[in-house]
């Protein structure tokens, strides 16, 4: 995130797109509520209604995949209507003719024709986010798995450079990170392009300072991102270590990836429950969770916090940095490598070293994380560059941190594979709020599987009429890579013509049907769009007939919303 979660609340204008903020990001919802009931504007882009659907000034309804659509409709508005900060584009951009051209074929007329969004609120959402100073563009999933997920992060990054709302506090361009810690693990260089702090692989200077640090030759070629792996596993990939994911599980067209799993040779699963990779493992190791070690997690805010052991771990399981350090020793002993860089004794010296190695972390140790911070927080926010700095609330104060802002013009592809008369509904996957991810952890508890104990698809009544199926009903719902049966949840959260499940259940891996096309430059794969069809198997009861916990639109979307569980846990929470 550029700004922090605490700005939030001092926002006037919130964009929040492809983001079920209340369900997946509870805390940061809290804020964004708070906002709202301060008098600031709330628009929300998603195709579904959901619960942040409720308390906005607009839901722009749009159809799954058309954001550049949308987004470029709206830089056409501000272009044309001369709404940009000409002082903060002159000064701190490059590339704006570039984008100005490519969005004049942008109409917000042709918008709503591919998008679905009304001419009307395109026009009216680009002026009242123009015209507003704290401004603040908030998105997760529903933005970046597509294939063309990184053209649609450029077009919000237009949106924010054409207006110049960056640079201080409320407002700026805010991903909403997805797992505990994926801001640390990216931080510290879990990436095929970048060593630590985000030092580039490629750079020779960088090359030869982890060459000295890890005492080996390190390779300027970047590796394989995920999406390439998964694709490699079997040929150019023989042996796996998976730890802390459950590819078999979260991976796209999975069952194509148990075929190629098949022929891996070798297995290491490092986890602290058994899960579907399971079954490929040779070699499991028990680790720890989060209470039953020290160390560091960084948040979405690029804030660095200390974790701090509760229990011990159960049995043989031991911190993964425990593992992670034993195997290295072990290994580099084996090949007569230089023992000494696996020399820690303890969490804060890998903290100082991996700190020390990255300018933007290098002020950061966890003696001054031990320390509370004068506004009463814990932790510090990078970029802390030493041990005097008090860390960043937000980012790009003053201009922009790269030198100046790059305004990409892009084009809308569509997305790889769009409904036929073969599969004629739109599949789009994604969380609810009560079990996470793998959900090998929210399934053991009793309480949260008692609130959601079964997969489901949503369906519009107008699809589910077509196809005689009536809510509760076993159904099966297929695609060109494989087919699952679930319950059918016939609802008007759904756009018609479009269906939804969660990639929770095991039992119903929604990834044996997602598409496992890889965006263009990251390799995120296109979790939110492919083509699928739904039949009713017959004669077999099933499900809870009409009674879905935690799906809060069954009688008119808004008037059951108003005390949907979402709604209810955030109030909770707020009180606690
Ligand atoms: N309870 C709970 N919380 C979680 C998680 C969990 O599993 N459970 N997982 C965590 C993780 S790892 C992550 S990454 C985050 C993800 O958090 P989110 O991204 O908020 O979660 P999703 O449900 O994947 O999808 C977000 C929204 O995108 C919308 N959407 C789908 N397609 C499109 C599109 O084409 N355009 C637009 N504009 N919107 C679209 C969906 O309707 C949905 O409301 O959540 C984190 N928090
Ligand atoms: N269809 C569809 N698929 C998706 C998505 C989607 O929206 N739709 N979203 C994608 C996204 S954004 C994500 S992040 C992935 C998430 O998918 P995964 O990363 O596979 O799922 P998680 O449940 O987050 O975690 C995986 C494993 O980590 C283990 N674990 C938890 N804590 C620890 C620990 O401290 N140490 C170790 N060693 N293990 C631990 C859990 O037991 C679990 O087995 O799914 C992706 N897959
Ligand atoms: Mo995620």
């Amino acid at each position: 995130m550029t700004n922090s979660i605490r700005e939030i609340r001092d926002a006037d204008f919130l964009f929040v797109i492809g983001s079920n903020t209340s369900e997946a990001h509870p805390i940061i919802a809290m804020e964004m509520k708070r906002a709202v009931r301060r008098g600031a504007t709330l628009i929300v882009a998603d195709p579904r209604a959901i619960w942040l659907t409720t308390i906005a000034d607009d839901h722009m309804q749009i159809k799954p995949g058309t954001d550049v659509w949308l987004l470029n409709a709206m830089a056409h508005v501000i272009i044309n209507e001369d709404l940009t900060d000409k002082k903060f584009v002159a000064e701190h951009t490059e590339g704006f003719e570039a984008v100005r051209d490519a969005v004049q074929d942008y109409t917000p007329e042709e918008a709503e024709k591919m998008c679905g969004v009304s001419a009307e609120l395109i026009r009216r959402t680009a002026r009242s986010y123009a015209t507003t100073r704290k401004a603040g563009i908030y998105y997760t999933l529903g933005i970046t798995e597509h294939s063309h997920g990184t053209d649609n992060v450029y077009a919000l990054a237009n949106l924010v450079l054409l207006t110049g709302h960056l640079g201080g506090p409320s407002m700026g361009l805010n991903p909403l990170r997805g797992q505990n810690n994926v801001q640390g693990a990216n931080d510290a260089g879990a990436s095929p392009i970048y060593y630590p702090g985000y030092q580039r692989v490629d750079d020779t200077e960088s090359q030869a300072k982890f060459e000295k640090l890890w005492k080996r030759d390190l390779s300027p070629d970047p590796g394989l991102n995920l999406n390439e792996m998964m694709k490699a596993a079997g040929d150019q990939i023989r042996a796996f270590f998976v730890m802390g994911e459950d590819i078999l599980l979260s991976e796209p067209n999975v069952l194509a990836l148990e075929e190629r799993m098949n022929r891996v040779e070798f297995v290491v699963l490092q986890d602290i429950f058994p899960n579907e990779t399971l079954r490929y493992a040779d070699v499991v190791f028990p680790a720890g969770n989060f209470a039953e070690k020290e160390g560091v997690f960084v948040n979405s805010e690029r804030r660095m916090q200390r974790v701090r052991k509760a229990v011990n771990p159960p049995g043989e399981a031991r911190a993964d940095w425990e593992i992670l350090l034993e195997l290295g020793r072990r290994a580099s002993a084996k090949r007569n490598l230089d023992p000494s860089v696996w020399s820690h004794q303890t969490p804060a010296q890998i903290f100082r070293e991996f700190s020390a190695s990255a300018p933007n972390f290098a002020g950061i140790t966890h003696e001054r994380l031990d320390q509370p911070t004068p506004d009463g927080f814990s932790g510090l926010q990078w970029p802390c560059k030493d041990d005097q700095d008090p860390g960043t609330k937000y980012l790009h104060e003053g201009g922009v941190l790269r030198g100046k802002g790059l305004l990409t013009a892009v084009a809308y592809r569509p997305s790889m594979e769009l409904p036929d008369k073969d599969y004629g509904l739109l599949l789009s996957t994604g969380r609810t709020l009560y079990h996470y991810n793998s959900a090998t952890q929210t399934r053991r508890d009793e309480g949260l599987d008692a609130k959601q104990s079964e997969a489901f698809v949503q369906i519009h009544p107008r699809d589910a009429r077509k196809r005689g199926i009536d809510e509760g009903d076993l159904v099966e719902v297929k695609t060109r890579r494989g087919v699952i049966e679930v319950a059918a949840h016939v609802s008007r959260q759904v756009r018609p013509g479009c269906i939804w499940m969660s990639l929770h259940f095991a039992e119903a891996r929604a990834n044996v049907l997602t598409n496992d096309v890889g965006d263009s430059v990251t390799g995120t794969a296109e979790y939110k769009v492919c083509a699928a069809e739904i039949t009713k198997v017959n004669s077999i009861e099933f499900g809870h007939a009409g009674l879905f916990p935690g799906s809060y639109f069954h009688q008119s979307p808004r008037g059951a919303a108003a005390d949907s569980e979402a709604g209810v846990l955030e109030e909770e929470t707020q009180e606690n």
